[in-house]
C-alpha cells in the first residue's frame, strides 16, 4: 500500500503494467543534444539534490491528486549533462519504450518539473510510476511519463503516445471539473493552467 494508493488514485498504464522493477539497477540515460550524455543510476539521483513539489498531478481524464513529490529537477539533470542551446523539445521514454511524451526545454526547466522518485515521502511503487517518474504540475499528466528510463534532448517535437491518439501536444489544463483524489473524489471545478486552488486548504 501507499498513500497514492489509499487516495484511490487511478492507475494508468496505456501499455500494459511494466510488472516488478528493480529500483537499485534502475538507470535513465540522457542522450541527444548535450555536450555529455551520461546514464544517471538509482544511486546517482538519489544523491543529487531533492527538490520537493507540493503540487498536484492533473488528468485530462479529470482526476487529480496532490502530495509532495520529491525528486531530481530535471533542470538539474539538463545541467549535469551541458544541454546545447539548439535542444527546444525533452521526449521521455518509460520503460520498455512504448510510452513517449514531450515537452518544452522552456516547461522541462521550470522549478516545479521533476524526476520524480517519491510521494508523501514514500518511494513511488510500480503503479505510480515508480522507480522514477516524470512529475509536471503546470500540463494535463500525459506529459509525466512514468517510469523512465530515457530522456532525448532534441531541437524539433515529436507527438507522444497519447498525442498521436487526439491529445494536445502542449497539454495545457483547461478549465472545468476535476475529482479531487485528496477528498475522496469530490468534484470541483478548477481554472485554466495549472492546478494550485486546493493547495492551501
Ligand atoms: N508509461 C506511462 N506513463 C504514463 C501513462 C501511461 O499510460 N503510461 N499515463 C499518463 C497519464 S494519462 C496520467 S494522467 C498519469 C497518471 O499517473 P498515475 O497512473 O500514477 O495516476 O500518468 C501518465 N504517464
Ligand atoms: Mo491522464
Amino acid at each position: 500500500m501507499s498513500k497514492l494508493k489509499d487516495l484511490g488514485t487511478p492507475v494508468f498504464w496505456a501499455e500494459g503494467h511494466p510488472g516488478r522493477l528493480d529500483r537499485d539497477r534502475w538507470e535513465v540515460e540522457v542522450t541527444g543534444l548535450c555536450k555529455n550524455a551520461k546514464i544517471f543510476h538509482w544511486h546517482d539521483l538519489i544523491s543529487m539534490p531533492k527538490t520537493i513539489a507540493d503540487a498536484r498531478l492533473t488528468s485530462v481524464t479529470r482526476f487529480s491528486v496532490r502530495g509532495k513529490w520529491g525528486g531530481v529537477r530535471i533542470a538539474d539533470m539538463l545541467e549535469a549533462v551541458g544541454v546545447l542551446d539548439t535542444a527546444k523539445y525533452v521526449r521521455f521514454w518509460s520503460t520498455r519504450k512504448v510510452y513517449d511524451t514531450s515537452i518544452t526545454v522552456d516547461v522541462a526547466t521550470r522549478e516545479r518539473t521533476l524526476l520524480a522518485y517519491e510521494f508523501d515521502g514514500e518511494y513511488l511503487e510500480e503503479d505510480y510510476g515508480g522507480p522514477v517518474r516524470v512529475f509536471i504540475p503546470y500540463l494535463w499528466g500525459y506529459k509525466s511519463a512514468k517510469s523512465v528510463v530515457k530522456i532525448v534532448l532534441m531541437d524539433h517535437y515529436v507527438p507522444g503516445f497519447w498525442e498521436q491518439r487526439g491529445y494536445t501536444d502542449d497539454a495545457h489544463i483547461e478549465a472545468g471539473n476535476v475529482r479531487d483524489m485528496n477528498e475522496g473524489g469530490r468534484i470541483r471545478p478548477i481554472p485554466d493552467g495549472e492546478v494550485i486552488r486546493f493547495l492551501d486548504e
